[in-house]
């Protein structure tokens, strides 16, 4: 089996550098992002490394940064601008392989194994990445370039910023050797403090280390962390999208050859599925109809759009293009649409946004739908017809109650092994911050990855 090829990117000082960025009198200058509304109050969210000289970092109470950094300039999180551009980051990875994960605001792993007939090596790669966030985005990415995430994510951070670390196949274990244990996965405080009473500090004593005594020490962990200390991480990079379609189905109480009713079983199906592609912030490219008629005929039906879309309409009309001349003259058992081909995502800065007002009143009924529920919006053509509201994800409807599958995502079959340790993306224990954050500047950052810059 040929190694797999994994890369983890990482922006450098993400935050302070998309300030220094948009505000170039901020650039050369030691810049603190993490004032909020309440003063001092707050804690650091990110230092550029000119105010990291002076020992400031992420999580300290803005306090101690003022004191240690009187010199440095304090700038308000700005959330919505540092999601927005970690979107336009996560598009350039997606332009080098479909299988990105995400792991926080400003990190993703990808897995280039299959890209490299075509863009080249790891090492390549990593560096088209690199000037590709540097000339578009004129921002800074450190990559880890290894087998394993766990390897690639440790390369990562070792030659912040502006780093790219190489780990051949093989020489996982001698290029771990030298490090602190606290830079491995699933080592806080407590587990590196045990360790020390066995005389470990780096990863190569880990390595040295007898399994068996560790397992009696630690248990299943200590002999997954030997596991680790070599190198050895069998983690797939996760791909949020490995959803390859979402869909929904509908089986009528009554086989019917109305095509009033079909038509609004589709409305209702279209609406359903362009909200669970806008909620996984997604587009499809390929709609799928399928019908079933009242003596179990099934037929499916395909067509890609001329562009993706998270939108009810054309989704709607497509499939009703699809059904009609499978549908005419038939009694109906069942019907159902899927949408997939979220792939293109990479292309969608390339078209045009799509009709402003239709998209504005979408988020306002989606807004609507999660504060108030599924039913609070629906079309007045969906009124009074007794269909299940199109959101929901189709529990007691008709199909379920006859024990047919109704709704579903078909996931590929790869799946995150169940692990005890704490994942990659997870907080650590040694990352809990140790003030009293109020968290008045929080933002979704997803989660935020493995060691903490001692
Ligand atoms: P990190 O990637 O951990 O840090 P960084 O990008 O600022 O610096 P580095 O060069 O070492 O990667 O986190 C990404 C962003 O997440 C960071 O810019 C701000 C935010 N963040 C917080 O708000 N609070 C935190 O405690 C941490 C660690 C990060
Ligand atoms: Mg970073
Ligand atoms: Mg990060």
């Amino acid at each position: 089996m040929t190694p797999r090829t994994i890369l983890h990117v990482d922006l450098d000082a993400f935050f302070a550098a998309v300030e220094q960025r948009d505000h170039p009198e901020l650039a050369g200058k030691p810049v603190v992002v993490g004032m909020g509304g309440t003063g001092d109050r707050g804690v650091v969210s990110a230092a550029s490394y000119e105010a990291r000289r002076f020992g400031v970092h992420s999580a300290m109470p803005i306090r101690t940064a003022r004191r240690l950094c009187p010199t440095c300039v304090f700038v308000p999180v700005d959330g919505a601008t540092y999601q927005r551009v970690s979107r336009e980051v996560m598009a350039i990875l997606r332009r080098f392989t479909p299988l990105v994960e995400p792991v926080s605001i400003d990190e993703a792993f990808l897995d280039v194994t299959a890209s490299r007939a075509l863009f080249g090596d790891g090492e390549t790669i990593a560096r088209r990445i690199k000037q590709a966030i540097r000339d578009e985005l004129r921002l800074t990415a450190s990559v880890g370039v290894a087998r394993t995430k766990l390897v690639a994510k440790i390369a990562s951070d070792l030659r912040k910023p502006d780093g790219l670390v190489v780990v051949p196949p093989g020489e996982e274990a001698t290029f771990l050797a030298p490090l602190a244990i606290s830079r491995l996965w699933g080592v806080g405080p407590q587990t590196a403090s045990a360790l020390a009473d066995f005389g470990v500090r780096t990863i190569g004593d880990l390595a040295a280390m007898d399994r068996a005594a560790l397992t009696r020490r630690l248990g299943q962990h200590g002999a997954s962390l030997v596991d680790r200390a070599h190198g050895i991480d069998a983690d797939p990079v996760d791909d949020p999208d490995a959803a390859k379609s979402i869909g929904h189905e509908h089986t009528f109480d009554v086989d019917t050859a109305d095509p009033e009713v079909i038509e609004r079983t589709l409305l209702a199906m279209a609406e359903g599925v362009s909200g669970r592609i806008r909620a996984a912030g997604t587009k499809a490219a390929t709609i799928t109809v399928k019908v079933r008629d009242t003596a179990f005929h099934t037929v499916t039906r395909q067509r890609t759009l001329p562009e993706p879309t998270d939108l009810t309409e054309p989704i709607w009309r497509t499939a009703l293009d699809l059904a009609r001349p499978e549908t005419r003259g038939k009694r109906i058992r069942l019907v159902g649409i899927s949408a997939s081909g979220f792939g293109e995502r990479e292309h969608l800065g390339l078209f045009e946004p799509d009709d402003p007002r239709q998209r504005r009143a979408t988020a306002a009924a989606d807004e609507l739908r999660r504060r108030y529920g599924p039913r609070a919006v629906t079309r007045a053509r969906l009124l009074r017809t007794g269909l299940p509201a199109p959101f929901e994800r189709d529990h007691g409807t008709a199909a379920e109650r006859r024990g047919e599958h109704a709704a579903d995502v078909q996931r590929t079959g790869r799946k995150r092994p169940v692990a005890p340790e704490p994942a990659p993306g997870d907080l650590d224990e040694d990352l809990e911050p140790d003030v009293d954050p109020e968290p008045d500047d929080a933002i979704d950052l997803g989660a935020v990855g493995g060691d903490s810059p001692a």
